[in-house]
């Protein structure tokens, strides 16, 4: 089974780690989406705090993932999905729902986040202790 994910995974947290570990553990091959930093631009209106080009290469260098590629928009989830012939679809359970208009393409799971640990709450716990 081909299984496909997507995220920023800025500043890599253990949460990050967990879901890669247990999406790949649905299938054989593990391909990664990584948002570029224009898409969170848009999103969020700032940028990460790693560029796509270093957050890529941490997400190419874990052992449970074996395939990486930008992910330029939201809303070409389908054609990623076809062009890497995925099966699967994994995403955490903040995306509950978001994606189920995908189904007729690839199966779409969605798998608990781990609680208590997110890119922004470590990202004020680092402001707060500078201050
Ligand atoms: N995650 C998790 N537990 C956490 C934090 C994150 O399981 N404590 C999961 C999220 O549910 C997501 C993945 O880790 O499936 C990446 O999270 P983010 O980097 O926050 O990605 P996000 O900005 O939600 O994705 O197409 C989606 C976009 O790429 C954006």
């Amino acid at each position: 089974m081909r299984i496909i994910t997507f995220g920023t995974f800025d500043v890599f947290h253990v949460g990050h780690v967990n879901i890669l570990e247990r999406a790949k553990l649905h299938g054989s091959h593990l391909i990664v989406g990584v948002s570029s930093d224009a898409l969170n631009f848009s999103k969020k209106n700032r940028y990460p705090i790693y560029n796509e080009k270093d957050r890529l290469h941490i997400i190419r260098s874990l052992r449970d993932v074996d395939e990486v590629f930008i992910e330029e928009s939201l809303e070409l989830k389908a054609d990623y999905i076809k062009y890497f012939n995925a099966d699967i679809l994994i995403m955490g359970d903040d995306w509950q729902g978001k994606f189920d208009h995908l189904k007729g393409l690839c199966d779409v799971i969605y798998l608990p986040r781990t609680p208590s640990v997110s890119t922004t709450e470590i990202i004020e716990v680092v402001k707060s202790s500078i201050i």
